[in-house]
C-alpha cells in the first residue's frame, strides 16, 4: 500500500523537508515536504538521488577484509575482532597515539554519529585526531572561540531581515549554503533585493550567486583579509563605530584600532584588485543600511589568512552595530543546545595551543590540522602514527596532497575505514566496516540548527529498515569501544540522548519534547532569531575580545607577504606559477561521494578547467582541449572551458571529483574526472588556524600534446 514519509535530507546543511511516497520497500517519489515551516516545500536535485544511495547494488553491504585478491566478506564477528586486536597491538607496541583518526563530513549530518563519535574517539586516548574541520570552517570555530569564548558560538546572517548581506568567498546559491543553514537560499536571496535590499559578492569567480547579486567585486584570491581590514579602517576614521548594546561588553576597541590604522582602502586596492573609493562606499553604505551583515565562507576560510578573515568578519558586523541584533549576524538558540550542554563559562581560558610533532601546527578543540597527516604517518620517531580509522572520509580526495596521503596510509600497520562505499581511502584498508545510511537511519539535525537562520526542530525516524548485513554507525562505534578498550555501552539510544537534551535545552520548559517531536513530522517552528548573544557568552568575563593576541601577531605574517617593502621577507610573488587555482562546487555533487547516482552525473562533463577567455587566448587554448595543471605537488590533465566569469590570472577546478565509480569491491577510474588535490599543497595553511589553504594554489596551465 502507497504511503508517506516525512522526513529532512541529511546530505547538506539546508535541512530541506521532505515528502516522500513509497510501496513496501520501493520509492515511488521525493518531493519538498510543503509542510515543512523552514523548507517550505525546497529542494536540490541531491534529494531525489537519497532512493540511489539506498538502492545502490554498489554501496558496500557487508564487512570486507583485504586479501591478496582483493575484498572478500566476514562476519560482524570476525570483523570487529580483527580491528580491536589490530589496533590493541599498535597502541600496545607504540602507544596510543599511534592510532589516528579522521572524521569526514557526513558525521556532522548523522545523528548517531554527532552523539557517539566523540566518545568514540576520546576513548581511544590519542592525541592524533584529524578531522574534515581543517579543510573547511575550522576558521569560524577559532573564531568564535577567541572572540565569544566558545568553538561553537557563531553568528549566523539573519538573512530573512537584512537590508545589506555582503558575501565573501560563498556561492550559497550551488552550495544551498554554509555555516547558514538556509533551506530555499534562493527564495530568501531574491526577498532581500524584492524589499529594496541589496547583495553583494565578492569572489574571484563570478559565481552563480554572484550573477544574482546586486553588485559582484572580483577579487584576487587570498587577500579578503585586506579588504577587511580596509572596510573597518572606513569605521573607525569615518566615526561609524557603533556598538549599540554590546557596548559595556566589549574588550579591545582601542588596540584594534590602533594596530589596524595602517590598513587603508588605497593600500588594500593594489592588492586586492578592488578600488579604494569602491572598498570605502562599500563600508559607508553598510554602515548607513538598515541593518547589513558580512557572511564569509569557504573561500574566506580555506585560504592562507582564514583564521583572520573569519575574526575581521566578525569585527565588522561588530563595529558596523550589527552583531546580534535583527538583520545582522546573529546567534541560534537550538533545542538541542550544544553550547550550552558543554559551556566554557568558568573554565580557564587561554590554555596553551598544543603543537604537532612533525609540522609544529596548532591544535584546536583536540584536533590536529588535516594537512600535516601525512607528515606524521611518515616521519618516524616516538608518536608516529601506524594505524588509521576512518568515520565517514575521504582524505584521498578531499584533503591537500591526497596523492602523498594515499602513498603514506599504504605503509600503515593497520587502517580501518567505517564507510557507505569503498572509497578512494578505504580501498587501501584492512577492514571496511559498512554503515547504514540516508533513508535507513533516524534523523535529528545537532549540528546545523546551531548554524540556522531560524530556530526549528524536527525529528524523523527511519523510513526503512536498514540492511541485513549494515549497522549504524553509532553501533560500529560502540561495538568498537567495547572491543578495544573494555568500555560497555550504557544501552542508550540516540533517541534517548535525544530527549534529555531537548527536556534541558531552552525550550524543554514549554513542553518540548522526543514525544511532542514524533507528533510533528513536518517539524516544528521556534521562530525568528533573537539578540541573545549577552546570555550565551562563554567568555568568564563576558566581554566580546576584539583584538585577542593570536589575531594580532598574525597581521605580522599578513605584512611579510602583502607589503615586503616594509618587512623584508617573502613575497606573494608567483615563483614561476603564473595562475592562481580555486575551487567551486557543482548543484549536483556532494563532495566525493555521490556519483554512483546516474541521475546526478548524467549529463555534461562538469570537471573542466575555467579559464578567461584573454588567458586562453595567450596560452592558444580553445574550448574542449584538454589541457595540462601543474602545481608543486602534482599534474592533472583536464577540459578547458572558456568564461569571462574568471578573473585574468586565476582559473578554477571543482572539488569533489577524481572519484572512480565504486563498485561493491573496488572503485574504478574515470579519466575526466580528475581531483583538485592532486594540485592543492599540503604546505599551504593558514599558520594561525593551521586550515589548509586550499585556494590560490600557484599553478602552471598548458595546452596538453594531446
Ligand atoms: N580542494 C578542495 N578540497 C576540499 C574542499 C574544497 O572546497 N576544495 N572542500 C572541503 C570540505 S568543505 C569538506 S566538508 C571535505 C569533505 O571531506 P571528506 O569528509 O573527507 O569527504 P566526503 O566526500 O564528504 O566523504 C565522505 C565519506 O563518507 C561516506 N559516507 C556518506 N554517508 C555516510 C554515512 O552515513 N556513514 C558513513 N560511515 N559513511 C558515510 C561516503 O561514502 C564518503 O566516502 O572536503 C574538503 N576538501
Ligand atoms: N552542490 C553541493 N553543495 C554543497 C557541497 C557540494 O559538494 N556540492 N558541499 C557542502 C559543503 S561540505 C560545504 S563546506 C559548503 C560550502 O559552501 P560555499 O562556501 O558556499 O561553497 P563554495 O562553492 O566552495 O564557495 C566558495 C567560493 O569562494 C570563492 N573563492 C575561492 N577563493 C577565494 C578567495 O580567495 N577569496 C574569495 N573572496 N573567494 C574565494 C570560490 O570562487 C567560490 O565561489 O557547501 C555544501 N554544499
Ligand atoms: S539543499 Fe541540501 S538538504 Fe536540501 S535537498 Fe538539497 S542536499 Fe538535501
Ligand atoms: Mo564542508
Amino acid at each position: 500500500m502507497e504511503a508517506i514519509h516525512y522526513r529532512n535530507c541529511n546530505i547538506c546543511e539546508a535541512l530541506c523537508g521532505l515528502e516522500i511516497k513509497y510501496e513496501g520497500n520501493k520509492i515511488l517519489s521525493i518531493k519538498g515536504d510543503k509542510k515543512d515551516p523552514f523548507s517550505r516545500g525546497h529542494i536540490c536535485p541531491k534529494a531525489v538521488a537519497l532512493q540511489d544511495f539506498y538502492c545502490d547494488k554498489d554501496r558496500l553491504r557487508h564487512p570486507v577484509k583485504k586479501t591478496e585478491n582483493g575484498f572478500v566478506k566476514i562476519s560482524w564477528e570476525e570483523a570487529l575482532d580483527i580491528v580491536a586486536e589490530n589496533i590493541k597491538a599498535v597502541q600496545e607496541k607504540y602507544g596510543n597515539d599511534a592510532v589516528a583518526t579522521y572524521a569526514g563530513n557526513p558525521n556532522a549530518h548523522n545523528f548517531g554519529n554527532q552523539l557517539f563519535l566523540s566518545n568514540f574517539l576520546r576513548s581511544l586516548k590519542t592525541k592524533n585526531r584529524y578531522s574534515a574541520s581543517s579543510v573547511d570552517q575550522l576558521p569560524h570555530h577559532v573564531a568564535g572561540k577567541y572572540m565569544f569564548g566558545h568553538n561553537l558560538l557563531l553568528p549566523v546572517p539573519d538573512i530573512d531581515r537584512t537590508d545589506f548581506l555582503l558575501i565573501i568567498g560563498g556561492n550559497p546559491l550551488v552550495s544551498n549554503g554554509s555555516m547558514m543553514t538556509a533551506p530555499d537560499i534562493a527564495k530568501r536571496l531574491r526577498a532581500i533585493q524584492a524589499r529594496g535590499g541589496k547583495i553583494v559578492v565578492v569572489d574571484p569567480r563570478k559565481t552563480e550567486t554572484a550573477k544574482k547579486a546586486d553588485k559582484h567585486l572580483f577579487i584576487k584570491p587570498e587577500t579578503d583579509a585586506l579588504l577587511l581590514l580596509a572596510m573597518i579602517n572606513v569605521l573607525f576614521n569615518e566615526n561609524k563605530i557603533n556598538l549599540r548594546h554590546l557596548k559595556e561588553n566589549i574588550d579591545g576597541l582601542d588596540l584594534l584600532k590602533e594596530n589596524i590604522k595602517k590598513y587603508t582602502p588605497e593600500k588594500a586596492a593594489n592588492i586586492t584588485g578592488i578600488p579604494a573609493d569602491k572598498i570605502r562606499s562599500l563600508a559607508l553604505e553598510m554602515a548607513a543600511a538598515g541593518s547589513a551583515v558580512c557572511y564569509s565562507r569557504m573561500g574566506a576560510s580555506t585560504q592562507s589568512f582564514g583564521g583572520m578573515c573569519l575574526w575581521l568578519t566578525n569585527v565588522f558586523n561588530i563595529l558596523n552595530g550589527n552583531c546580534d541584533r535583527e538583520g545582522g549576524a546573529m546567534f541560534t538558540m537550538p533545542a538541542f543546545d550544544a553550547v550550552m550542554m558543554n559551556p566554557k563559562k568558568g573554565k580557564p581560558e587561554w590554555k596553551e595551543i598544543q603543537r604537532s610533532r612533525v609540522r609544529k601546527l596548532p591544535k584546536y578543540y583536540g584536533e590536529f590540522p588535516v594537512s600535516t597527516l601525512a607528515d606524521e604517518i611518515e616521519t618516524e620517531g616516538e608518536g608516529q602514527i601506524k594505524a588509521l580509522i576512518t568515520v565517514a572520509g575521504n582524505p584521498v580526495l578531499s584533503t591537500p596532497n591526497g596523492l602523498r596521503l594515499e602513498k603514506a596510509i599504504q605503509q600503515l600497520d593497520f587502517m580501518v575505514c567505517i564507510d557507505i562505499y569503498v572509497n578512494e581511502t578505504s580501498r587501501h584498508a584492512d577492514i571496511i566496516l559498512p554503515a547504514a545510511t540516508g533513508l535507513e537511519i533516524p534523523q535529528f539535525d545537532i549540528a546545523f540548527h546551531n548554524l540556522a537562520i531560524r530556530n526549528t526542530v524536527k525529528y524523523s525516524p527511519p523510513l526503512f529498515e536498514k540492511g541485513k548485513g549494515l549497522k549504524h554507525d553509532w553501533e560500529i562505534l560502540t561495538a568498537l569501544m567495547e572491543k578495544i578498550n573494555g568500555k560497555k555501552h550504557d544501552g542508550r539510544t540516540p533517541e534517548m540522548i535525544l530527549d534529555f537534551a531537548l527536556q534541558m535545552g531552552a525550550y524543554g520548559k514549554t513542553g518540548l519534547s522526543f514525544d511532542k517531536l514524533k507528533e510533528n513530522p513536518h517539524g516544528i517552528d521556534l521562530g525568528p532569531l533573537k539578540p541573545c548573544l549577552l546570555k550565551r557568552l562563554q567568555t568568564n568575563d563576558d566581554k566580546i575580545r576584539l583584538a585577542n593576541e593570536a589575531y594580532l601577531n598574525d597581521l605580522k605574517r599578513l605584512d611579510k607577504m602583502f607589503f615586503p617593502e616594509v618587512n623584508s621577507g617573502q613575497v606573494h610573488n608567483k615563483n614561476g606559477y603564473p595562475f592562481q587555482l580555486i575551487g567551486r562546487r557543482v548543484l549536483r555533487q556532494h563532495n566525493t561521494w555521490t556519483h554512483n547516482s546516474q541521475r546526478l552525473t548524467k549529463g555534461k562533463n562538469e570537471c573542466t578547467l575555467l579559464i578567461n577567455p584573454d588567458d586562453a587566448n595567450s596560452l592558444e587554448i580553445k574550448k574542449g582541449d584538454i589541457v595540462s595543471v601543474k602545481s608543486r605537488v602534482g599534474q592533472v590533465s583536464v577540459e578547458a572551458e572558456i568564461t569571462n566569469e574568471m578573473m585574468p590570472g586565476v582559473v578554477c577546478l571543482p572539488q569533489g571529483f577524481g572519484s572512480r565509480k565504486n563498485t561493491a569491491m573496488s572503485v574504478a577510474a574515470s579519466p575526466l574526472s580528475v581531483s583538485i588535490n592532486d594540485l592543492t599543497d599540503e604546505m599551504r595553511v593558514d599558520e594561525l588556524t593551521g586550515n589548509a589553504a586550499l585556494n590560490g594554489v600557484g599553478v602552471v596551465v598548458e595546452k596538453a600534446e594531446s
